[in-house]
């Protein structure tokens, strides 16, 4: 006999079926509109999260912080419903449709898509809580169907991403193509490459997945407080473009880990754009402006003299800007932090005064630019090859736009002693290093400093990356 607890549970368990179910039709119709219900809902999340927060999460998920809010969004909506099913059966589907409004007001002005799937989703769990599958199988069935249908939604996700990959690679290479260069400290097992293949590049934005543009449609206005308003094609940009070497480092780059990459960029300097937009005399700002609605924006002053070497971004590694990092184009200034840095899947440059404020300015980060700390980081610690009894310790450092003039490493509290540099590819770029030591049988801690050619030496302090950027060294444990 089923008892009154039985029946309870299996009807959580019904509930959270139709959850499923609400979820994967939510899919569906938001992703045969280029959308995501989750990804919506996820971003929703990350506009308005606590600063606190966004920091917890993105110093536990690390690298794959996005499968884990989309997972964490995608459980919560199960367990809403799963909630929603034991609501006495007056007011199961009125709290439904509140949940679902409430869900579409979240997804307005976020994305269409999402507010059809939000839609979607309400219908099913206002439908699917009057009828709540009863038996396991019932449950089991509805479970099915949503799984079904968030691999349809999937498919359809790969689809338009490979239309978005063809339209890319029809575009062809960016410039000629030059030999990877090269530093002297080629064949170091377990070293970084020196320039950072385009997939191992660390990928950091507020988006659970890139946004897709139309190459063939995209146009970047320059606008705002302007003498001549530009609208420039992807073909004028790639024209004027010219190669640098430079490191890309987030402020959420902790001593030692893997949120910095070097690349070989090819873009416009903005000195040159502005040029030829002519800003009004009140103008103070360049507010670089995203498809996904993010902004951040630049001093125009130090852009214009040069003090900040600013580029529009248009390839990496001689390839276009692929869809994560940015694609079509994107501003970079080596040598500030990547969220200070300007905006990837840019939309408009706008010329505004100094009453602009950006994303996450508004969500509590300084508004002051914060440059990049010199940071030196072990890669590999290994046998020496060439003597017996040694230790290989190689890795890489940086200090842009200055570049890096030392690299230091000490054993325990033993005195600070160089190590052996790579060649300089450029002042912005990182740079390799390596040296090999003599250590006695045992446990070892080591760390690394960077001395940049400013005079800066790395601030030992172990400081967290909010509020101005995260400071520290980078210790490592090595057993001979
Ligand atoms: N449009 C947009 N641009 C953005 C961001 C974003 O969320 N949206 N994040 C910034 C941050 S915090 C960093 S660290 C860099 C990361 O660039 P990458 O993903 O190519 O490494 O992009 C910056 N540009
Ligand atoms: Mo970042």
């Amino acid at each position: 006999m089923r008892t009154k607890e039985d029946r309870k549970r299996g009807g959580a368990l019904g509930a959270a079926a139709v959850g499923v179910a609400a979820l994967g039709l939510g899919e569906v119709v938001a992703a045969a509109r280029g959308g995501s219900l989750l990804d919506t809902i996820g971003r929703a999340m990350i506009d308005t999260a606590p600063i606190p927060v966004v920091e917890a999460t993105v110093a536990m998920s690390g690298r794959h912080d996005k499968a884990a809010t989309r997972a964490g969004v995608g459980a919560g909506v199960v367990a809403a419903t799963a909630v929603l099913g034991g609501l006495p059966g007056r007011i199961r589907v009125p709290g439904a449709l509140a949940a679902g409004a409430a869900t579409g007001a979240l997804a307005a002005g976020r994305s269409a898509a999402g507010v059809l799937g939000a839609a979607a989703a309400t219908g099913v769990i206002a439908t699917g809580l009057g009828r709540r599958p009863r038996t396991v199988f019932g449950a089991l069935g509805w479970a099915a169907a949503g799984a079904g249908l968030l691999g349809v939604a999937e498919l359809l996700h790969r689809d338009l991403d490979r239309k978005q990959d063809t339209g890319i690679r029809r575009l062809g290479a960016l410039g000629t193509a030059a030999p990877l260069p090269e530093d002297g400290l080629e064949n170091e097992p377990g070293l970084s490459a020196l320039i950072t293949p385009e997939h191992k590049m660390y990928v950091a934005d507020v988006n659970l997945r890139p946004p897709r543009i139309d190459p063939d449609r995209w146009r970047l206005s320059v606008t705002g407080q302007v003498a001549h308003t530009l609208r420039l094609s992807l073909a004028d940009l790639v024209a004027d473009a010219v190669d640098f070497d430079a490191v890309m480092v987030c402020v959420h780059n902790r001593a030692g880990e893997g949120r910095a990459a070097n690349a070989r960029w090819s873009g416009v300097p903005l000195a040159d754009l502005l040029q030829h937009a002519i800003p009004d005399a009140g103008a103070t700002r360049l507010v670089t402006r995203a498809v996904d609605g993010y902004t951040i924006s630049l001093p125009l002053a130090a852009l214009r003299s040069g003090e900040l070497p600013g580029y529009l971004v248009v390839g990496m590694n001689g390839q276009p800007l692929s869809p994560a990092h940015g694609f079509p184009a994107r501003v970079f200034v080596p040598g500030l932090y990547g969220q200070y840095t300007g905006a990837k899947w840019l939309s408009e440059l706008e010329l505004a005064d100094d009453t602009h404020s950006d994303y996450w300015v508004r969500r509590g980060w300084t508004r002051e630019l914060l440059r990049v700390h010199p940071h030196a980081r072990v890669d590999s610690t290994l046998p020496g090859r060439e003597v017996a009894g040694t230790t290989t310790v190689a890795g890489v450092a940086w200090a842009p736009p200055h570049g890096v003039e030392a690299v230091e490493i000490r054993v325990g509290q033993e005195d600070w002693q160089s190590v052996e540099l790579g060649a300089e590819l450029a002042p912005a770029a990182w740079r390799r290093w390596r040296t090999t030591l003599k250590l006695p049988a045992g446990s070892h801690t080591l760390q690394v400093r960077a001395i940049s050619r400013s005079g800066l030496t790395q601030d030992a302090t172990p400081r967290p990356p909010f509020p101005v950027g995260p400071t520290g060294l980078h210790t490592v444990t090595v057993e001979v």
